[in-house]
């Protein structure tokens, strides 16, 4: 028997360190939620990476600020000349990014326009620029690819989390230094490409103060694929500071047909929680809906290790309003503790327990955090 229906508003929220200043501003809102009971809609800024595109190409203001560079269709400097089918890439990202900006300007240039090589030292000279880039094609026939490919730090390390490079018998490959798997063309029986890969990276050029964004494939097929999944970024949930396509022919039949995401690599330390296992739609607050003394309602979230390294989540739930709430209900989670990976999602059973004594409680409001360690 029902001895007193009430109304349950939790708010969950998620952070890694660098997001606890955001603690304060949530306890705040959800206050306001409490008396309100308005709805949640609050977005936290993650770990600055795909996830925030079309920022930074599309300023927060919404204008364009970026120049996509096509590679020239002859050899120039240390790399070959380019496919026509780059420049086809390098249209739908300047539509997509057109779409996504009220204003400003998309500009075009060709690699060796903005660059110049010197043979003598084998570098790429690359001057400063005004605006941010999008570089279209590989290192082995874009020079500015070419260039940040190559681009080492102080211990001779590559700078970019995925680079290009090739093994002993001269095939290229996509290698990713963090998970070190690496990614080559795949070929069936009959000698035709059953796979190419593409990678698509964003690297801030602390140098030159811009951001740079570099799609680029070991075929044109591969750039082709991973400008198509840019374009689309909405509808692929991506992460990180890069991701690897695969472009492969899915009924043999000798056409490359079926585009997916092979792997991706987290940046920083954060994590991200949503109502689904494609990690489309975020979990910004939990509507528990009408609850009964001593039931438990249980939901599914889908958390998703969106850093670079293995993480073992935390939950913290406090903040509970009014405080007595706090003495009747509780919230638990199924999750083992055992290490989420980088890119892995992992399903878990957030649970509301109601004790059977509760009285007199019609709404309440309360902070989850899911937490990195
Ligand atoms: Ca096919």
């Amino acid at each position: 028997m029902r001895i007193s229906i009430f109304r349950l508003h939790t708010h969950i929220n998620f952070h890694s360190v660098k997001r606890t200043q955001f603690l304060l501003v949530l306890l705040g809102v959800s206050l306001l939620f409490f008396w309100f009971s308005g709805l949640s809609a609050r977005v936290y800024g993650g770990s600055v990476g795909l996830g925030n595109l079309p920022w930074p190409f599309v300023s927060s203001g919404g204008l364009l600020n970026s120049s996509i560079v096509v590679a020239s269709s002859v050899g120039h400097g240390p790399v070959g000349g380019a496919h026509t089918m780059d420049v086809m890439g390098a249209i739908i990202l300047g539509a997509q990014l057109g779409l996504d900006a009220v204003g400003g300007v998309l500009s075009s240039a060709l690699d060796d326009q903005i660059s110049s090589y010197d043979s003598g030292s084998a570098q790429v000279n690359l001057p400063s620029f005004g605006s941010n880039l999008v570089v279209v094609g590989g290192p082995g026939v874009n020079q500015i690819s070419w260039y940040y490919n190559n681009l080492r730090n102080a211990t001779g390390a590559r700078v970019l989390p995925v680079y290009f490079d090739k093994d002993q018998n001269g095939v290229d490959y996509i290698h990713i230094a963090s998970s070190e798997h690496s990614y080559s063309i795949e070929r069936d029986n009959f000698g035709r490409v059953k796979a190419d890969y593409g990678a698509v990276t964003m690297f801030y050029d602390a140098q030159r103060s811009l951001w740079v964004l570099i799609i680029a494939g070991l075929g044109g097929s591969g750039t082709l694929a991973a400008s198509r999944l840019l374009a689309n970024y909405e509808n692929w949930s991506l992460f990180g500071r890069a991701t690897v396509v695969r472009f492969a022919d899915s009924d043999g039949d000798g056409y490359l047909d079926e585009t997916s995401v092979a792997e991706s690599v987290g940046f920083g330390k954060s994590i991200d929680v949503y109502w689904d296992a494609k990690c489309m739609n975020p979990v910004r607050s939990i509507d528990w809906g009408m609850l009964s003394p001593g039931e438990t309602k249980s939901l599914i979230i889908y958390v998703r290790n969106e850093g670079e390294s293995g993480t073992v989540l935390a939950l913290n739930v406090y903040g509970w309003n009014p405080t007595v709430t706090s003495n009747y209900l509780n919230v638990v989670w199924n999750y083992s503790g055992t290490t989420v990976e980088s890119g892995q999602l992992v399903a878990i059973n957030l649970m509301l327990v109601v004790d059977s004594r509760v009285d007199g409680i019609t709404n309440f409001s309360v902070t989850i955090d899911v937490d990195s360690s």
